[in-house]
């Protein structure tokens, strides 16, 4: 091949030669205008990926491409896995650069909820983690809520510069640009490839703006410590929510435990009577028992009652791994990442968490 062409839903080198590797196409798919690879092309029909070949080190070497541009960064997270999809490090891929922070899939908050606070909430711990952001966003871009007012904010912001979306894995960034194609009468044919597997974009793709400048959709960033990254495609599925999440309040005596479904528990150590607000997928189970019987049930039901993980994945299924917490502050999350959170109301619980081996359960203020 002459000329380097890429698949236009995922940014990947086009190759024709062999059929088992990123970015195949037959040769007489080379004719057409838009060129799709067979990855996307299965992903967008079929709904089916074969497996990530690139490690976290390879996206790291395509977002240090960044760190040498004048542009404005926007930093898009999961609203509901703030802790899991921050990625601590992005800082130091995309250099000092003005970064504007969106929280999308705000479409999974409980309407109640006041967005404004949760935008202030946004900032602040964006502050604690050493990032001061320009501008703090929310948005669903897969509902197309507030991707307009985002849109108008990023354009002011980014000056005449160059904008990079950049994020972990999966929180939505090409769906934004998707959204943005479509509301600003862009090409239907181009569009992203997107799905709920993680990796889904493999390399940079860069979309004119008005005044010849580029918008860059990136490779998100795979952050190990989710739990979504210990499950297998179905459980995934099973776990990340698609509607506004029901909140399910439990009223908790000490020496009681909480199961989600077989993925986690939350054992309620010492304290008095407290509130544990769970916030989880609403297909999710959640069953409570006595402490003193949840090591038993648990092996009597995992894979059964208990599921995810089903009978032929548990074995996959990293042990757990026990974490433990005392409440200090009164409304804290308890997170964890890809999961959900638990917010615990009163302060002065003493409570233990059982999560798969490599999840990174966290304690936070209350984001609602
Ligand atoms: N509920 C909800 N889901 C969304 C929203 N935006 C995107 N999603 C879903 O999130 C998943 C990931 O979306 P992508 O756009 O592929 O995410 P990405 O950040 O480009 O992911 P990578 O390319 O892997 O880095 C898909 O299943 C989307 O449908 C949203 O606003 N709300
Ligand atoms: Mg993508």
């Amino acid at each position: 091949m002459s000329e380097e062409v890429i698949c236009s839903g995922c940014g990947i080198s086009i190759q024709t030669e062999n059929k088992n590797e990123l970015g195949y196409v037959p040769s007489q798919a080379l004719e057409r205008e838009v060129v799709i690879c067979q990855r996307c092309f299965r992903l967008k029909h079929y709904n089916e990926v074969p497996d990530l070949p690139l490690t976290s080190e390879d996206f790291i070497a395509i977002l240090n491409r960044i760190s040498k541009e004048d542009a404005l960064v926007v930093k898009i997270v999961d609203i509901f896995d703030f802790t899991g999809s921050w990625l601590d490090d992005l800082a130091s891929y995309v250099g000092r650069k003005d970064v504007m922070l969106v929280g999308n899939k705000s479409d999974l908050l409980p309407e109640s909820v006041n967005q404004n606070k949760v935008m202030l909430w946004m900032r602040e711990e964006a502050k604690k983690r050493g990032v001061i952001p320009k501008d703090v966003r929310l948005m669903s871009a897969s509902k197309g809520h507030d991707v307009e007012k985002v849109a108008h904010a990023m354009d002011k912001a980014r000056k005449g510069r160059d904008v990079y979306i950049v994020g972990a894995t999966n929180v939505g960034k090409s769906t934004f640009i998707n959204t943005l194609i479509q509301l600003f009468g862009g090409d239907e044919e181009q569009l992203l490839t997107t799905s709920h597997f993680p990796g889904t974009t493999l390399d940079m793709l860069d979309l004119p703006l008005d005044d010849g400048s580029k918008l860059y959709d990136t490779p998100g960033i795979i952050n190990e410590e989710q739990i979504t990254h210990v499950l297998d495609k179905n459980e995934l599925k099973d776990i990340t929510p698609t509607k506004e999440i029901k909140p399910a309040v439990y009223q908790l005596h000490s020496e009681q435990t909480l199961f989600f479904a077989g993925l986690a528990r939350l054992d309620f150590l010492e304290g008095e009577r407290n509130s544990f607000i769970c916030y989880l997928s609403n297909s999710l189970y959640i069953h409570r028992t006595k402490s003193e019987q949840a090591d038993a049930l648990y092996e009597k039901h995992k894979g059964e009652m208990l599921s995810p993980p089903y009978k032929d994945t548990i074995e996959a299924l990293p042990p757990f791994v026990r974490h433990e917490f005392f409440i200090e502050e009164e409304k804290t999350d308890i997170v964890i990442p890809g999961l959900g959170w638990v917010t615990v109301r009163e302060s002065g619980a003493h409570v233990c968490v059982f999560a798969p081996e490599g999840v990174k359960v966290s304690l936070r203020e209350a984001i609602i």
